[in-house]
This record gives structure tokens, C-alpha cells and sequence, in this order.
């Protein structure tokens, strides 16, 4: 009897203790299966808005194939209409598309034109003869170079950067010799970096490449991306005045060899106010007499420009944005469509965050 007692004794709080281990377990279950539900979830979300990010640079494409086609099939007499910002591609930003499930996905596709191309400051000729860098390039990246060090205030270190040095490593950097403007061998910099890398001799792959070239570094790099591209990465063609953004058109150089300047806020506004009214640049008037307006009635002169280049311009290169939203979630896709080949379409690079 007194042993029975004992067991009995024993039993109950045995009772309580697994009663209370199996909640804690039942509980720590529920709370794991709830996170993995969550992660699942967190993850098919992760999944959807990257498939969503990739699916709109498939619409991308397609906007500018139809933006190469359409115009071309549009128009039936020999005008050549231009890229500008009331075409197709250059509205689809302002239009996210919202899928049925929740999705938003916001596409936005700007010209290359729209900026300086450095690759075009070289040209692309047969022999190195033909490739050399002409003397306007070099004074026009120097005045570039120097409004960008002037423009960062103070916030990159003023006396590290030398614009004529940069100008002429920059040019070398993209020419196919191996003999620098001011005489130097290009390549003894580079081979003496840790590790030693060559110069490209050829175009920049990326913006981001010219860090790597001797007298830059990222800093600076970071601060002349805003206004450059590297697409198309061959052809010498200038900024298309009629995309390029404000900041841009202030590098537009003007005047007469020898004394070329950037256009002023005047001429900047004037362009901006006329592109408003539905009118663009053109070099030859005569191309679109209702639209068309001339360098010197926005206040280019009736010089040349720098970089040269003929308006109206198609585009050849895109630069797309593909953002999606999936709840919380977001996922990027930077892309740059050439349609240089209009019956290929070809994607030169292509960036997932
Ligand atoms: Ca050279
Ligand atoms: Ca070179």
C-alpha cells in the first residue's frame, strides 16, 4: 500500500512535467512551421518579383523592336524622325503595370544617346593612324573633368585630380596604341598596379571602369556616371540634344575651334521649354519642318557642336530599368538593349539586385 502511494506520488507530477514538455514542444512546432511558412512565403515572393523584374526587360525589348519597326513602317516618306522623349519607350515609366496577383512592375527605358558615349570620343578607324584622338576630345574632356571637380564642392579631395593628365590617360586608355599623347608609354602604370592589368586599348566595357584608369579612381568614377555611357560601344556618335537630360545638355560643348563653351542655363531652358512645345534640335531643318528648330534659335551658335553629331538622331543602344514589387519585396534588373541591328536585337549587358 505504502509503495503504491509512492508510484502515485510519482505519476502526477510525471503527468504535469510531460504535459508541460509536449506543450512546449507543440508550441515550438506551431511557432517553427509558422517562420517556415513565412520564409516560404517571404521566399515565393523573392522568386515572383524576380521573375516579374526579368519578364520586363522581355517587354522592354519588345517596346524598342517596335520603337526600330514602327516608326520605320509608320512613315512612308525618306524623313528621318529621331528619338525624342514622346516616343514609346521613353513613356512607358510613367505607366507601372499591376499584375492580378499583386505585383507592380515599373519598366523605365532611356536612350544611350541621351548621354555622352566615351567610347565615341575616340574614333574607330582601321589602322591606329586612323584611331588617333583628336585634339577637340582631349579639351573637351578637360573642361568636363574640370566641372566635375568643381561641382563636387569639395567632397571628393580637390588637388588629387589633375583634368589634362586624366583627359589624355582616359583617351589612351580607349586608343589601340601603346604610345601616350604626352609621350609616355601607356602601359608602364598599369603593369606596375598589384596585380598588373593592361589597359583596354579598345572601348570601356562599363562606366565603372574608369576607376581603373590611371588618375581616376571609384570616387570619381561615381561622380562623371550621371552624365556618360560606354553604348554603343563602337561609333562616334555625339549627345542627342533631344533626350539628353538637363545635366547633360549643360556638357553640350558650342562655338568655334578654339573656343568652344558648355551651354549656359539659358540655352539649357530654351532646349528643355522647346521640347515642351513638341519641337526638337535638328542640324538640317529641312528634315522636319514642323518640329524642327535649328542649333541657333536655342542658342548653339551657328558653329559646330561637340561632340559632333547630326540631329534628329535615332536611338541605337537602351539603357532599361525593370523594378517589380511584390509586396514588400523588390527585385531590379538593369539591362542595355542594341538595336544597332535592327533584325537583332542584342542585350549588351544585363545587372540583377
Ligand atoms: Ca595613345
Ligand atoms: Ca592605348
Amino acid at each position: 500500500m505504502k509503495k503504491a502511494a509512492s508510484v502515485r506520488g510519482i505519476v502526477l507530477p510525471m503527468v504535469l512535467i510531460v504535459g508541460l514538455v509536449l506543450s512546449v514542444s507543440i508550441f515550438s512546432f506551431l511557432r517553427r512551421s509558422l517562420v517556415d511558412s513565412m520564409i516560404a512565403r517571404n521566399h515565393d515572393r523573392a522568386a515572383a518579383a524576380e521573375m516579374l523584374a526579368r519578364g520586363g526587360i522581355s517587354v522592354a525589348t519588345a517596346v524598342v523592336f517596335h520603337h526600330a519597326y514602327g516608326k520605320l513602317v509608320g512613315r512612308m516618306d525618306d524623313k528621318h524622325p529621331g528619338a525624342t522623349l514622346e516616343d514609346l519607350y521613353a513613356q512607358v515609366g510613367n505607366s507601372p503595370l499591376e499584375t492580378g496577383w499583386g505585383g507592380v512592375l515599373i519598366i523605365s527605358i532611356e536612350d544611350a544617346g541621351s548621354r555622352l558615349n566615351l567610347n565615341a570620343l575616340v574614333p574607330t578607324g582601321r589602322t591606329e593612324e586612323e584611331s588617333k584622338p583628336s585634339e577637340e576630345a582631349e579639351e573637351f574632356l578637360v573642361e568636363f573633368l574640370e566641372k566635375i571637380i568643381d561641382e563636387a564642392h569639395g567632397e571628393i579631395a580637390t588637388g588629387t585630380y589633375e583634368p589634362r593628365e586624366m583627359a589624355r590617360n582616359l583617351l589612351d586608355y580607349l586608343d589601340p596604341d601603346d604610345v601616350g599623347i604626352s609621350g609616355k608609354p601607356e602601359r608602364e602604370y598599369y603593369l606596375n598596379q598589384i596585380p598588373p592589368y593592361a589597359p583596354s586599348d579598345g572601348p570601356l566595357l562599363s562606366v565603372e571602369e574608369l576607376g581603373l584608369i590611371e588618375g581616376f579612381d571609384a570616387r570619381i568614377a561615381a561622380r562623371i556616371e550621371p552624365y556618360v555611357t560606354v553604348y554603343p560601344l563602337l561609333g562616334e556618335v555625339g549627345i542627342n540634344a533631344n533626350t539628353a537630360p538637363a545635366h547633360v545638355l549643360a556638357i553640350l560643348q558650342h562655338g568655334s575651334s578654339g573656343d568652344m563653351r558648355f551651354a549656359n542655363e539659358d540655352i539649357v531652358g530654351s532646349i528643355l521649354r522647346k521640347r515642351q512645345d513638341g519641337q526638337i534640335v535638328c542640324t538640317q531643318t529641312e528634315s522636319d519642318s514642323e518640329r524642327c528648330i535649328s542649333f541657333s534659335e536655342v542658342g548653339l551658335g551657328t558653329g559646330s557642336i561637340f561632340p559632333p553629331i547630326d540631329l534628329p538622331q535615332e536611338a541605337k543602344a537602351f539603357r532599361v530599368i525593370s523594378e517589380a514589387v511584390v509586396e514588400s519585396v523588390v527585385r531590379r534588373v538593369e539591362a542595355v538593349i542594341d538595336i544597332s541591328d535592327r533584325q537583332n536585337p542584342q542585350l549588351l549587358s544585363w545587372r540583377q539586385r
